[in-house]
């Protein structure tokens, strides 16, 4: 970060970092933007009424006010009466604080965070596959693999920088990349091989591949008796799953599914890479269970350029998932239903044994469900945008106005959520506050604080351990500083699952990131987890692997039997199927330029150029039938509510699917947010919501067509939509439309709509 005057006025890659060696993307370059946008939440404010508004008030009695109010509730209600809501986004710091003040000082497991809507199912998958949670490999898997299969993720625009590392890997030695996704993305143009998936079948295709690599003696063998449990129940699944079903099921060709299992099949090292695609699905942790059953069956695992590699979406989703900021884990990859690991937690918390409840608390979507029942009476949502980014939206809202009390930890005001709360407390963002982040390769890199943050603004850590010392735990929150923190996170490490930072701290982070495992006094940590002895290190600057040895005992995954474990996982359709009524499948997701809620990214012009609005994509097909084309705007219509987009008629989608972006909600105009309309039902193990599969219904909205504007009204809105930036512009009275077109337009504006490049 260039620092001038106490602002950052440009930020540019560190060349020697292992995550990017240097390269930014868009939002990258642009992130000290967002640092200074004029509504960045400086004070604190609150209000004991809901009928009136909000106001300032100063931080210390804010604070004060907070832990008063929140113990009021616990005395009257027990603890399990509040609820917190974190982020995958806050520094590990602050998620272990919020998880320590929660589950043992509260005394509630009522704490989850927005991994439940992200990474849940890839977590409960590892965990019962492999034996503990995360990848097992590196990045610099990806210098090494000779096919890639990127199934439900869009790794250009969502992880853009690895997957030019991935190019870069096609580029030199020809590997090859196969992608599975039911839209045509960025990522699909870049493939060898594209499955465009019928949605929601994915559990189907994956057990065809291993059909066709079981059959043509493409498995190993030996791995599978050395290394694993449970082949032969599997073996006996995948017979039901000949190319012929899974082509009647996937809708994919069956050559293509030969393609890919033969490519998959004869890669010396076969890497897959997945995301919310697979993730957010009702079967989303049987789908990890698949994915992980074909690099054991191949032996294709824990070996350089091999390996199951969710992609994790949020900066520090994986610190979060690592010191237990989950309702059902604990810190140093802990569960709370494990009586030892309880213990270990409460000794180092230094509380009384049994402390910690033994039952689960709430996941998100029950979270708020209970709000919204009356169950839990306040909520304490820290560095998330619920109201926007939860599916079946207007449950969410039911749930917030409900409560007694909801306290907002925003970094921005006002957002979606922040309206509901009754106190809005200032946090500082990533440049501002001092803290650790951990990638998707294990790696912890410290974020320096390089400016103040703007006024009264605190690091959330700080906010967390005021308000516990408020509430009469001072003697157990009393950190000097966020690296009396890390240094207490340090002690949770966890020689079941070799989770390990204890050679770490902030004077050697300081200097450069480190993997774990990283015990004390090493000097490098580890490139590939569950290997004894043949230990590879991840080298300073440049990934160079040092070669495995091929002994094939030194590999012991952290389960019992040391051994991992197939697990039969038979196609299931999604919860919710397409009917008369509701005939066509919604999936979502994200744009390259634009970051979940928009409250960073909707402030830079830049990016907004790049990605200016929300839309619809349909099929040509679908189109014609419903008579809808190009910037038509189209109503999408669920069980649970509704949006209105724009359409961008597009091949890029199938027949009978369409797709919306996430970014855009109710603050940049009405009825735009797609979880009005996504599905709350949830996978039964990872609890994680299927946001990815809602039937719907399309309406075209006959009112307001550009086809039937005069020309006259069509060149004045062609030379009005060349001048105005098209957001937040207001239609003038005097131009010669009518009070709908009027309004049709401002949508079209507050949305981008026609100018939405059809990509
Ligand atoms: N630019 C940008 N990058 C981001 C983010 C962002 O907001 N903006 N957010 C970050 C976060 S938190 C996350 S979790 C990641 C998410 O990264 P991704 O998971 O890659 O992103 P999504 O666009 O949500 O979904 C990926 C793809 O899943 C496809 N899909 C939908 N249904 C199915 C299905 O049934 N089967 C298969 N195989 N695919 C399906 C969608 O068409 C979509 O292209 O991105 C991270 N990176
Ligand atoms: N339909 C649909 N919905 C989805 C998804 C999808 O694919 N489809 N994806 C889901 C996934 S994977 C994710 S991860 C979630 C993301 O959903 P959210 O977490 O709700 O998204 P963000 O916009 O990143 O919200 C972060 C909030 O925290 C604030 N913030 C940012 N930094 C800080 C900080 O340092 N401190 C504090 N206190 N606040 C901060 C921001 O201003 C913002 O209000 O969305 C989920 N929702
Ligand atoms: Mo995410």
């Amino acid at each position: 970060m260039q620092v001038e005057q106490g602002r950052v006025t440009k930020v540019i890659g560190d060349k020697n970092h292992p995550a990017n060696f240097g390269r930014l993307c868009s939002k990258g370059f642009s992130c000290a933007e967002p640092l200074t946008a004029s509504d960045r939440l400086s004070s604190a404010f609150a209000r004991t009424n809901r009928a009136e508004k909000i106001q300032p008030l100063p931080m210390a009695e804010a604070l004060t006010q907070t832990a008063a109010r929140l113990q009021k509730i616990i005395s009257e209600h027990g603890p399990d009466a509040v609820a917190l809501y974190v982020s995958g986004q806050l520094s590990m710091e602050s998620q272990y604080l919020a998880g320590k003040l929660a589950k043992g000082f509260f005394r509630t497991n009522n704490i989850d965070s927005n991994s439940r809507l992200c990474m849940a199912s890839a977590a409960s998958g590892y965990k019962l596959s492999l034996g503990a949670d995360g990848p097992p490999g590196s990045y610099q898997d990806i210098d090494r693999l000779d096919c890639a299969l990127v199934i439900g993720s869009n790794m250009a625009e969502c992880h853009p920088i690895l997957f030019l590392r991935l190019l870069d890997r096609k580029k030199k030695s020809g590997a090859k990349i196969i992608v599975v996704d039911p839209r045509r993305t960025p990522t699909a143009d870049k493939a060898d091989l594209f499955l465009p998936i019928k949605p929601g079948t994915d559990l189907a295709l994956l057990n065809g591949i291993l059909h066709l690599l079981e059959k043509t003696g493409r498995v190993d063998e030996k791995f599978i008796s050395q290394h694993t449990e449970g082949w032969e129940a599997l073996r006996e699944l995948i017979q039901e799953y000949s190319p012929e079903r899974v082509t009647h099921l996937t809708g994919l060709a069956e050559n293509d599914i030969r393609l890919a299992a033969q490519w998959i099949g004869d890669a010396p090292e076969f890497t897959s890479f997945w995301t919310m695609g697979l993730n957010q699905s009702t079967h989303g942790t049987w789908q990890t269970n698949a994915i992980c059953n074909l690099h054991l069956a191949t032996g294709k695992i824990c070996r350089p350029g091999s390996g199951p590699f969710s992609l994790t979406g949020q900066p520090n989703a994986m610190g979060g998932r690592e010191v237990g900021y989950l309702s059902h884990t604990l810190p140093g990859q802990r569960a709370i239903a494990d009586a030892e690991d309880r213990a270990t937690v409460e000794k180092i918390w230094g509380v009384a044994a049994g402390t910690i409840q033994s039952k689960p608390g709430l996941a998100a979507v029950e979270m708020f469900q209970k709000i919204e029942s009356g169950e839990v009476k306040a909520v304490w949502i820290i560095g998330t945008n619920p109201i926007a980014s939860m599916p079946n939206r207007s449950r969410v809202i039911a749930a917030l106005q409900k409560a007694e009390l909801v306290i907002v930890q925003d970094a921005f005001h006002p957002t979606e959520t922040t309206k509901y709360a009754d106190i809005l407390l200032p946090g500082a963002l990533w440049a501002e506050a001092e803290g650790t982040m951990v990638n998707s390769e294990r790696n912890v890199t410290l974020m320096p604080r390089a400016v103040a943050p703007p006024g009264e603004a605190m690091a959330d850590w700080e906010i967390i351990s005021q308000v516990a010392q408020r509430m009469g735990f001072a003697e157990k929150f009393n950190y000097a500083n966020a690296s009396a923190v890390f240094d207490e996170i340090c002690q949770t490490w966890n020689p079941k699952t070799g989770y390990d930072l204890r050679g770490m701290n902030f004077e050697t982070l300081r200097e450069e990131s480190r993997q774990w495992p990283f015990a004390p006094g090493a000097e490098q940590g580890e490139a590939i987890r569950y290997l004894l002895g043949a230990r590879m290190a991840r080298p300073r600057v440049l990934p160079k692997m040092p070669e495995l040895a091929d002994e094939p005992s030194a590999l012991r995954f952290p389960t019992k039997s040391g051994r991992a474990n197939f697990f039969a996982r038979p196609f299931l359709p999604p919860a919710e199927a397409p009917d008369a009524e509701f005939p066509f499948v919604l999936t979502n997701g994200r744009l390259e330029h634009q970051w979940h809620t928009l409250t960073k990214t909707g402030k830079v012009t830049a990016l907004n150029k790049l990605n200016p609005g929300a839309f619809l994509q349909i099929n040509p097909l679908d189109a014609e039938q419903l008579d809808v084309h190009q910037g038509c705007l189209v109503r999408v219509d669920s069980r649970r509510g509704f949006a209105i987009y724009p359409a961008q008629v597009t091949t890029r989608v199938r027949p009978g699917d369409c797709f919306a972006p996430i970014h855009w909600n109710e603050m940049f105009g009405e009825n735009l947010a797609v979880n009005a309309a996504t599905s709350d039902a949830v996978d039964a193990i990872s609890l994680q919501p299927e946001f990815k599969f809602s039937a719907v219904a399309l309406t075209k909205i006959a009112s307001g067509l550009l086809e039937n504007f005069s020309a006259e009204q069509k060149n004045y809105l062609l030379r009005y939509l060349a001048q105005v930036s098209p957001r937040g512009q207001a239609v003038p009275e005097t131009a010669p439309f009518t009070q709908a077109q009027r309004e049709f337009i401002g949508q079209l504006l507050a949305s981008g709509g026609a100018a939405a490049p059809p990509y």
